[in-house]
């Protein structure tokens, strides 16, 4: 592949395949612990942690490289009321006839409704804005698959959020614009995901649910 000088060997790790075997399955086993949340404690989280995790959602892989994110991380008690505040009021409208019969009747075994109390429990709460268009002064500059880009960044985000050994829910209010005024937020940043990060309450509980088998996500092609 022809290649610029602006190119460095890439040095990979060299594991045998034994061992991509072994870690592979302990990885998955341990990613298959993670469940949503919706239990937090008020325990606090030191901010070097929020930063490592969002750091490390940070190195996802991006249209041209442009890392079209901002993340928000807020401990600040009196914004995370304001979002609370502006999130219930929609949430409200939401479950009471905004959403369908039959979304409802999907949510149901999840126990969810319009109150949102983690949003003022948890210690901290990121707020993913995917970036339409970068500034440079006044200059529009373009991103490219912005959705791809930072869906896979919040991924990554809840992974190492996981591995922190802390617990989070991919929260959704729905409309969010509330978000970018709260967090004035420039007019190139549109809302993405609401994440509450810290530790479950000591009797948090899951629904029961299973997950899909190998046979019906995967279809091989050999
Ligand atoms: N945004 C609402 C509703 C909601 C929608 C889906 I799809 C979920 O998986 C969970 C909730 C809320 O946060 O309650």
């Amino acid at each position: 592949m022809a290649h610029s000088e602006n190119f460095v060997s890439y040095t990979a790790q060299r594991l045998t395949a034994d061992e991509s075997a072994q870690r592979s399955a302990d990885f998955r086993k341990y990613m298959d612990k993670r469940r949503s949340i919706r239990f937090f404690s008020d325990q606090p989280v030191p901010e070097e942690v929020i930063e490592n995790l969002i750091m490390t959602a940070s190195t996802a892989p991006s249209g041209a490289h442009k890392q079209p994110w901002t993340f928000c991380a807020v401990s600040n008690p009196e914004i995370k009321a304001a979002i609370r505040t502006a999130a219930e009021e929609e949430e409200y409208k939401s479950y009471n006839g905004r959403m369908s019969e039959e979304w409802i009747e999907d949510l149901k075994p999840f126990g969810t409704d319009w109150n949102k109390e983690f949003l003022t429990v948890s210690p901290w709460l990121i707020i993913i804005f995917k970036k339409a268009f970068d500034y440079d002064g006044e200059a529009r500059k373009k991103n490219y698959y912005v959705n791809e880009s930072v869906g896979i960044a919040a991924g990554m985000l809840i992974s190492a959020i996981h591995n922190a050994g802390l617990v989070t829910l991919t929260h959704t209010p729905s409309p969010m614009n509330f978000l970018q005024k709260i967090l004035e937020r420039p007019d190139n940043e549109r809302p993405f995901l609401l994440l509450p990060v810290g530790y479950p309450t000591d009797d948090a509980v899951v629904p029961v649910l299973e997950r899909k088998s190998a046979n019906e996500v995967i279809t091989y092609y050999k």
